[in-house]
């Protein structure tokens, strides 16, 4: 296999961090380059301020370390796009349109860029939802995930750029924080579980949304991307799959291991997202053309992040 020079935006945030790791561990240290906007403290390979609007400190940064496979993941979510719809709209497509020109302009070969579930909208089959049927999101995310995917398929058909491309369920990790989300209640409740005992959540007890641990996220990407193009056969976005489950149900899970926990219920904006998502996705699709599987079921998920945030608390 050719030598891979790899770039990550948005390299500080929830994915970014565990797939810089990951990749690192791969490819070696020195040939997987962070960027975000903010510095870490303590970067532990080479990393460089990007923010991904800035077109021209992207490609002098791409052109710099000979990079030839981009990872951008650097984005507004959900619930703080909703809250900047501008800033939203600008960043999630124009750091999208700068990775996408780099190809396109022979930059670089591959691109990789996550999509998400909030592609999906009121009228989608909420059950099971198929690769392709109506997408009619009602979010500032949604919109500009849905467009983004819609490039995708414009920039490979038009210009052979060979763009890859996971629609992200509601991801659930214990080593970084996430930031904006309307899924991130199934993180926060087992920092609370752990710290306080206690747990207010900002969705209905009954809503009932797409979930994955990040380990199995951070594999999907890598495996989608250095999957032989041939095997490529969903040029917009792939729907990926894991685990589905309520707020109700992921608490009973957490109380069956600790048996104080206890939780309430205090929807707030974010539920009228969730609510226009689907519940489970058929990603039968990705099975199929690049043999995608999930690792972690809902138990493996749960012991593992009680096992670690109770290491980290104590
Ligand atoms: C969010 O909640 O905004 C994200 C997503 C599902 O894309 N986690």
């Amino acid at each position: 296999m050719a030598k891979s020079k790899i770039l990550v935006t948005g390299a500080m945030g929830q994915v970014g961090s565990e797939l810089v790791a990951a990749l690192r561990k791969k490819h070696g240290v020195d040939d997987v380059i962070a960027t975000d906007i903010r510095e870490p403290e303590n970067p532990e390979g080479p990393f460089e301020k990007l923010d991904v609007m800035d077109t021209e400190r992207f490609e002098a940064l791409v052109t710099k370390y000979k990079i030839d496979t981009i990872y951008n993941l650097a984005a507004l979510l959900s619930a703080t796009a909703e809250q900047k719809p501008e800033l939203g709209w600008k960043l999630n497509m124009e750091g999208h349109f700068n990775a996408l020109n780099l190809a396109k302009n022979k930059k670089v070969k591959k691109v990789f860029w996550p999509s998400s579930i909030a592609v999906f909208g009121p009228n989608t089959p909420k059950q099971n939802t198929p690769q392709k049927c109506i997408a009619d999101p009602d979010t500032v995310y949604g919109i500009s995930k849905l467009a983004g995917e819609r490039w995708n398929a414009y920039y490979h058909e038009k210009y052979g750029v060979d763009v890859r491309s996971l629609r992200y369920p509601g991801l659930i990790g214990y080593k970084t924080l996430p930031g904006g989300g309307t899924t991130d209640y199934a993180v926060d409740i087992f920092h609370q579980a752990v710290k306080t005992g206690n747990y207010e959540c900002f969705l209905k007890a009954d809503t009932s949304l797409p979930m994955m641990f990040t380990e199995d996220a951070i594999r999907a990407t890598i495996e989608i991307t250095e999957a032989e193009e041939s095997r490529i056969q969903v040029r917009d976005s792939y729907n990926l799959a894991a685990l589905t489950f309520t707020p109700e149900e992921l608490a009973a899970k957490i109380k069956s291991r600790i048996p104080d926990f206890e939780i309430s219920y205090k929807p707030d904006f974010r539920q009228e997202i969730a609510k226009s998502w689907p519940s489970s996705i058929d990603d039968s699709a990705a099975r199929q053309d690049w043999n995608w599987k999930h690792d972690y079921d809902i138990d493996k998920l749960v012991d593992t992040m009680l096992h670690n945030i109770k290491k980290m608390n104590a």
